[in-house]
């Protein structure tokens, strides 16, 4: 089944938004495979946005999501990758729309809440970089009966 790796960043966690969060993805009917809260080393976030390293707010994105403590998922389902990216919204939370996380909860891009895996590899190379195979589990909820045909 799909997988995808979804952060909550130090907004999210310092607005108290974890609950509200996570709730969304629960109530979608994903499951959460994985979860745990740290706080983020630089090696740790220059590796995850090693793509951006050569842009302009490369720097200022390290520091903001090493500054204080983020919730680390990985949720599963049919389709999770690019339904979490509909469920997160656009990028910059002035434009995403109204029921998106960002659409609902931010103001800027640089405070954007979340983040979630662009694509089915991106996924797969951030649940690699984020945890260990032991701290992920492998179970059906009993929901899924009333959730996939
Ligand atoms: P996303 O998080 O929607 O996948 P991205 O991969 O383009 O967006 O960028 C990663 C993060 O970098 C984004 O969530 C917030 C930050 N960011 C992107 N563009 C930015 C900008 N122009 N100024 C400041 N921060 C930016
Ligand atoms: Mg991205």
């Amino acid at each position: 089944m799909e997988r995808t790796f979804i952060m909550i960043k130090p907004d999210g966690v310092q607005r108290g938004l974890v609950g509200e969060i996570i709730g969304r993805f629960e109530a979608k009917g994903f499951t959460l495979v994985g979860l745990k809260s740290l706080s983020v080393s630089r090696e740790l976030a220059e590796e995850h946005y090693d793509v951006h390293k050569e842009r302009p707010f490369f720097g200022g994105l390290v520091d903001f999501i090493c500054s204080s403590p983020v919730v680390a998922m990985v949720w599963e389902g049919d389709g999770v990758v690019a339904c979490a990216r509909k469920l997160i919204g656009a990028t910059n939370p002035l434009s995403a729309e109204r029921g998106t996380i960002r659409g609902d909860f931010g103001v800027s891009v640089g405070r954007n809440l979340i983040h979630g895996s662009d694509a089915i590899e991106t996924a797969q190379k951030e649940i690699n970089l984020w945890f260990s195979e032991k701290e992920l589990l492998s179970w059906e909820p009993t929901v899924n009966a009333w959730l996939y045909e």
